[in-house]
This record gives structure tokens, sequence and C-alpha cells, in this order.
């Protein structure tokens, strides 16, 4: 059999970390749209029969009714695709939750939270969910593989845990009860980033899912799991340190800023180094991938506090009220510059 898992798209998510640039949240909702497009043709082209959805498929908070007719209309696409979805923390299956309140699509399957067994003729998939935004009872107690002759499947969403100590607020899951049941393969979403049992997030929700997203194409026979990444997000974010230390001037450094071949990623700048003039960027002034520049750079000054110039009378004076916490550093460092600025000029 051959299926596609996936999980953590968080459709309508206002993507508030990377919200900088005004209109990137709309363009990164847009392609979530887009990256589920790419899954719906795949499964298309490749007559895939199963299609899992490991949670946190929508934002409980932000989705719109318009969104899930949206994602409904692309399941009836593919009717000869079977869907199952567990619900994860951020679309629980709740009395509102258009999980139990919208007509979807006969293809869809939805877990609640009580564990539960689908057969078909060649795998038995068992599942469940989240019923609020936080879950701890071990659902995975109670699941019996009945059936080894045939291909067996869990579906979840929830927190992989190695150790004895099974425990936290994100359907703890021991990794040594997933073992000893003895799955062919075991779908589950919530870390972001993909690994063991994880797809990762369809697409990347900003510089902390840094590299390529995607989804899991994979082929199972008894004996034999075969898998496979397949990129679906368009973009990467990347994070890259920028030292300052020979820029002389705030349009030298925006020039250089706007010569980084960003291409259709988006990234994360750190300035870094010493500074040779006050740092104030204006974001509109800079490429629109670039949509947040960080500031870790620092003074570099010869401090000649000895002679009786004004200027050393006043860097002295400054150095006291630092010693004496009249001022914190960052104040410090203003003062210090403008003192600077003033009798250099
Ligand atoms: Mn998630």
């Amino acid at each position: 059999m051959k299926f596609v898992h996936l999980a953590d798209i968080h459709f309508d998510t206002p993507f508030k970390t990377i919200s900088d640039r005004a209109d990137l949240g709309k363009i990164r909702r847009l392609e979530q749209r887009s990256a589920f497009k790419k899954v719906i043709e795949f499964i298309k082209e490749n007559d895939i029969e199963y299609l899992f959805i490991s949670g946190d498929f929508f934002e409980q908070d932000y989705v719109r009714k318009s969104t899930i007719i949206y994602v409904n209309n692309l399941f009836k696409e593919i009717n000869n695709t079977k869907i199952y979805i567990a619900p994860g923390n951020h679309d629980p299956y709740m009395s509102n939750s258009y999980y139990k309140t919208f007509d979807w699509a006969e293809n869809v399957k939805i877990f609640t939270e009580k564990a539960e067994k689908v057969e078909n003729p060649e795998v038995n998939i068992y599942g469940y969910g989240f019923n609020n935004y936080e879950m701890n009872d071990n659902q995975l107690e109670d699941i019996k593989i009945d059936d080894k002759n045939k291909i067996n499947i869990l579906i979840t969403h929830g927190t992989v845990i190695s150790g004895n100590e099974i425990s936290g607020i994100y359907n703890p899951i021991s990794k040594n009860k997933l073992e000893e049941n003895g799955f062919d393969y075991v779908a589950l979403g919530h870390i972001h980033k993909r690994d063991n049992f994880y797809p990762g997030s369809l697409i990347s929700m900003g510089f902390d899912e840094i590299g390529e997203h995607g989804f899991i194409y994979g082929e199972i026979t008894k004996n034999k799991v075969k898998t496979e990444f397949i990129k679906a997000d368009e973009r990467e974010f990347i994070e890259i340190d920028v030292d300052v230390s020979d820029i002389y001037s705030e349009e030298d450094l925006i020039e250089k800023l706007n010569l980084i071949d960003t291409g259709n990623n988006l990234y994360e700048i750190n300035l870094i180094g010493y500074r040779n003039f006050i740092i104030n960027i204006d974001l509109k002034l800079i490429q629109k991938n670039i949509i947040k520049i960080k500031d870790y750079t620092e003074l570099k000054i010869e401090i000649k506090e000895n002679n009786n110039t004004l200027k050393g009378i006043s860097i002295k004076k400054l150095n006291e009220k630092l010693k004496n916490n009249e001022i914190n550093k960052k104040e410090y460092d203003e003062i210090l510059e403008l003192i600077i600025k003033i009798f250099n000029n």
C-alpha cells in the first residue's frame, strides 16, 4: 500500500513571529494552501491510497470556515484516497471544532480522543487525538494489535519520550511501548522538525524551523517499509551573520544587505562585530526577503578618560554612572556613542 503522511500545517495561523513584514503572514497563509495543493497533486499523480494527517492541521483559534471548505473541496478531488486525521493540540476535537460541526467529504475519517481501530482489507489503522489544548492520558496502553498478519499503522499527535518517566501535557508516548506494540508504521505529528515518526511541519513556521519542509511518501508491504521525504515548501528560512566591522556608513550597510542573493528564501540577519556608526535601519530600505535584522554589534572605542578634555571628563562621568548602576549597559552605549559623535565632529 502507498501512503502520504503529513502533519502540522496549522492552517490560518497568524505567523506572529515573522510578521515584522506586514504582508508576510498573508503570503505564508497562501503558501500553506499551495503546499497542501502540492500534496493533493502528488496523491493524484501517484495513485496514493491513504493520506495520514497527524494533527495541527488547522489552528482552532484562527481557522475560518472558508479555509475548511477549501481543504474539504481538495479532499473531494481525491475521493479514491482514504484520509485519516488525528486532531492535535492546536486543532483538538472539541464541541465547537469544525472536526465535529462540519460536513466532511465521505473519504475523511476523523479520530477522537478515544483510541479506535479502522479495518481495511490490507491494513488496520489505529488512531486517536486531542480533545482539548492539552492531553496527558496514555491511550497507547489500551491499544493492542490483534492481527499481526496485516499491516498495522498508528496515527496520533504527541511527544515521543525515551525514558521511563512518561509524563507531559502533549500526549506523551512511550518509545519503548511503541516498539513493543510492533506497528509497521507510526505516523505522528507535533514535532515540527523532521525526525523518526515525524514528517515535520508541511511548511516552516519561522526561523526556529530552518531547512527543508514537506511530507513523507511511503510504500509498505508486510515485511518492508520504504519512505521518502518530498519537499513541499518553496522556501527555506535562513539565518546568517553579517560582520559590520569594516562598514563605515548606513548606506554601505544597506547596500551590502541588498546585495545578498536571497533567492526564494527568507532571511534573518544577525549584525555582528564592531560598529562604526549608529545602526538604526529602516526595513523599508531593505530587500523584501530579509525580514528580520538583529543587532549584536559592539561599540569599539578607545576611551581616553585620563585626559582633562571635555570628552575625557564626560566619559569618566559616564563610566561612574555605569559603575553605580545609575544607567544600564544599553543606555551607557547610547550616551557614549553620542559623546563620541559630538566630540569627533
Ligand atoms: Mn504543531
